[in-house]
C-alpha cells in the first residue's frame, strides 16, 4: 500500500486497559492500523487485548504492541516518529482514584506531565498539523459538586491526586490546542464500565462478590461509601463516543454520560438481583450491612478502609452537546450493564473457583 492510500493509523496509549482494548476492537474494524503501548511487567498484562493478536511475521499485521511508558519521554518521542500516527488516544493512565491517594507522586507523573510529554512528541516531531490527540479527560475534574447535572461548563472542583493530576491533562490539552492549532480534544468521560472492567472499581467488585456469592464461593463482600452516585455506562459505547470525537470538524471538549444517576447501595442491588439475590438493608453509616432475604446471611459489609480522604458524592453528566454535535448517545442501561457483568462474572467464577 502506498504512503498516500494507506490505512489510517492509530496509536492507543493504555492499549491493555479496558478502554484500550475495546478502541482496538472498535478501530480494526474500521479498517485502522491500530499501534498499541504496553508496559512491561513481571506477569503478562495483555489479557485484554490477546484475542487480537496477530504473528507480526504476517502479512499485513493491523494490530502491533511496542513496549512504553508515559515516564519516558524519549521512548514516546520514538514510538511517535516511527508510527506516525493519525490519530493519538492518549489513555494510559494511573486510574485508580483510591490509589492515587497512596501514589500520588506517580500519578501525577503518569497522568499530568505524561499528557504533556505525548503532546510535546507531536510538537517536536512536527506533526501538529497531521496527528489528532484525544485526552481521556474524566467526570473526577467536577469533584466536589459545584451544579447538577455537569457539562462541559460546570467549574471543575477535583477532590484527589487522580482529579488534579487529570485537571493539568485537561488544560495541556486545551492549551495545546489554542498555542499550537492541535487538533487536541478532551473526552470528559464520566464512569463506563464492562465485564472488563478492572476488580478493584467498585462494580465489578461488586459483580465479581454477587456471582461467586450465589456460587457459595464467597461469603461476603466489603466496601466504603454506599451512598456515592455515579453515572454508570458502558465502555463500548465511551469508546465509539472517543473516536467521534476526532473525526470532528473542529477540536473541543466534550462530556460523555448517560444522564442516569445510581447509588452504590443501588448497583449492589441490582447485581445481587442479577445473581439471583434479593438484598435489604439493615443499620447505619460503618453499621449497614446488606442481607440476602432467603438465608439471612449478611452479604455486604461497610468496611471504612475503602472510604477516601475527600470523596466525591456524586456525579450526573449532561451529554447533549455529544448527542446533539456528534450524533452518540449512550445504548446500554445500569441494569443491563450490571447484568451482563454479573454474567461474565459467573462464567469465569465456573472456570477459577480458586481465585479469591
Ligand atoms: P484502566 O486502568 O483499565 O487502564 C489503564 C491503562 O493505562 C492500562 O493499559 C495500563 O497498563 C496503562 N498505564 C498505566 N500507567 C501507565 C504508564 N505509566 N505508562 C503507560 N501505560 C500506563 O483504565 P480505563 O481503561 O478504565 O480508562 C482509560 C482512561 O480513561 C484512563 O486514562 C482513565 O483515567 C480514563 N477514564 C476512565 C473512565 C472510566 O470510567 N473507565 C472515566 C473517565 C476517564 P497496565 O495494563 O500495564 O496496568
Ligand atoms: P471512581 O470509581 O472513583 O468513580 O473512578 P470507583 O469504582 O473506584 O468508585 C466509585 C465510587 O464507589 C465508592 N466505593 C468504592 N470504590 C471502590 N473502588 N471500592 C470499594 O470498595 C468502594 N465502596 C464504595 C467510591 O468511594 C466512589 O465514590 C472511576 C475510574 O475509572 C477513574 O479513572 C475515572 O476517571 C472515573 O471513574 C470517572
Amino acid at each position: 500500500m502506498s504512503e498516500s492510500s494507506r490505512r489510517p493509523r492509530a496509536l492507543i496509549t493504555g492499549v491493555t486497559g479496558q478502554d484500550g482494548s475495546y478502541l482496538s476492537e472498535l478501530l480494526l474494524a474500521k479498517g485502522y492500523e491500530v499501534h498499541g503501548v504496553k508496559r512491561r511487567a513481571s506477569s503478562f498484562n495483555t489479557e485484554r487485548v490477546n484475542h487480537l493478536y496477530q504473528d507480526p511475521h504476517e502479512d499485513d499485521v493491523r494490530f502491533r504492541l511496542h513496549y512504553g511508558d508515559l515516564t519516558d519521554s524519549t521512548n514516546l518521542i520514538r514510538l511517535v516518529q516511527e508510527i506516525q500516527p493519525d490519530e493519538i488516544y492518549n489513555l494510559a493512565a494511573q486510574s485508580h482514584v483510591a490509589v492515587s491517594f497512596e501514589t500520588p507522586e506517580y500519578t501525577a507523573n503518569a497522568d499530568a506531565i505524561g499528557t504533556l510529554r505525548l503532546l510535546e512528541a507531536i510538537r517536536i516531531l512536527g506533526l501538529e498539523e497531521t496527528c489528532r490527540f484525544y485526552q481521556a479527560s474524566t467526570s473526577e475534574l467536577y469533584g466536589k459538586v459545584q451544579e447538577v447535572p455537569q457539562s462541559e461548563t460546570t467549574p471543575f472542583y477535583p477532590r484527589s491526586p487522580y482529579g488534579v493530576a487529570k485537571l493539568y491533562g485537561y488544560w495541556i490539552t486545551v492549551n495545546y490546542r489554542e498555542a499550537y492549532g492541535m487538533f487536541a480534544s478532551n473526552g470528559i468521560l464520566f464512569n463506563h464500565e464492562s465485564p472488563r472492567r478492572g476488580e478493584t472499581f467498585v462494580t465489578r467488585k461488586i459483580t465479581r462478590a454477587a456471582a461467586r456469592i450465589s456460587l457459595g464461593l464467597q461469603d461476603t463482600v466489603y466496601l466504603g461509601n454506599l451512598d456515592a452516585q455515579r453515572d454508570w455506562g458502558h465502555a463500548r459505547d465511551y469508546v465509539e463516543g472517543m473516536w467521534r470525537i476526532l473525526q470532528h470538524d473542529t477540536p473541543d471538549d466534550w462530556v460523555l454520560a448517560t444522564g442516569e444517576m445510581t447509588t452504590v447501595r443501588h448497583f449492589c442491588e441490582m447485581a445481587f438481583k442479577a445473581a439471583g439475590i434479593a438484598v435489604r438493608w439493615e443499620g447505619e453509616n460503618e453499621e449497614e450491612i446488606g442481607i440476602r432475604e432467603d438465608t439471612d446471611a449478611v452479604v455486604v459489609r461497610v468496611d471504612p478502609r475503602y472510604y477516601r480522604p475527600t470523596e466525591v458524592e456524586q456525579l450526573l453528566g449532561d451529554p447533549s452537546k455529544a448527542e446533539r454535535e456528534l450524533g452518540w448517545t449512550p445504548s446500554v442501561t445500569v441494569e443491563d450493564l450490571a447484568a451482563e457483568m454479573v454474567q461474565s462474572d459467573l462464567a469465569l467464577a465456573h472456570v477459577q473457583p480458586e481465585v479469591a
